[in-house]
């Protein structure tokens, strides 16, 4: 089981500011909590993250017959972007959306997810954990 992990804008300052939202960690301890709990659940990743909507789309269609299930936190493209919608769904792997912080209990912008259309399964507001979440539903039955 192979799986590509992407995550959008700004996940890449993680650590940096807001901790109250997003936690202490970094995103370099982001990729080893990934690293390691792919491990675990013996299934193969590659992780990328990008500021740009464009390159987050292009990973999504190389994915294709390549991957066997896409994990995503689109950041704020969850909520704008109908091009990460429709390359999740051209491609037509199964997808399980994260989000570290509980967009529903936020601000009102941010209960539209676009993404999670296109998505079998939605973990958010579990931090780092929802990813390994994400991870246990595509390698395990859930998918
Ligand atoms: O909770 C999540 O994982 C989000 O996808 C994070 C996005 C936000 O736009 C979504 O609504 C929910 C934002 C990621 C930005 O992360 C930062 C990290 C450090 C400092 C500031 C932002």
């Amino acid at each position: 089981m192979k799986l590509l992990i992407l995550n959008g804008p700004n996940l890449n300052m993680l650590g940096v500011r807001e901790p109250e939202i997003y936690g202490t960690q970094s995103y370099r301890d982001l990729e080893a909590y990934l690293r390691a709990e792919a491990e675990k659940l013996g299934c193969e990743i590659e992780i990328f993250q990008s500021n740009h909507e464009g390159d987050l789309v292009d990973r999504i269609q190389q994915a294709y017959g390549r991957f066997d299930g896409i994990v995503i936190n689109p950041a704020a493209y969850t909520h704008t972007s109908i091009a990460i919608l429709d390359a999740l769904k051209a491609v037509g792997l199964p997808a399980v959306e994260v989000h570290l912080s509980d967009v529903d209990a936020r601000e009102p912008f941010r209960r539209i997810s676009y993404a999670g259309l296109a998505c079998k399964m939605t973990y958010q507001g579990h931090g780092f954990a929802g990813y390994r979440m994400a991870m246990e539903f595509l390698c395990g039955a859930g998918a």
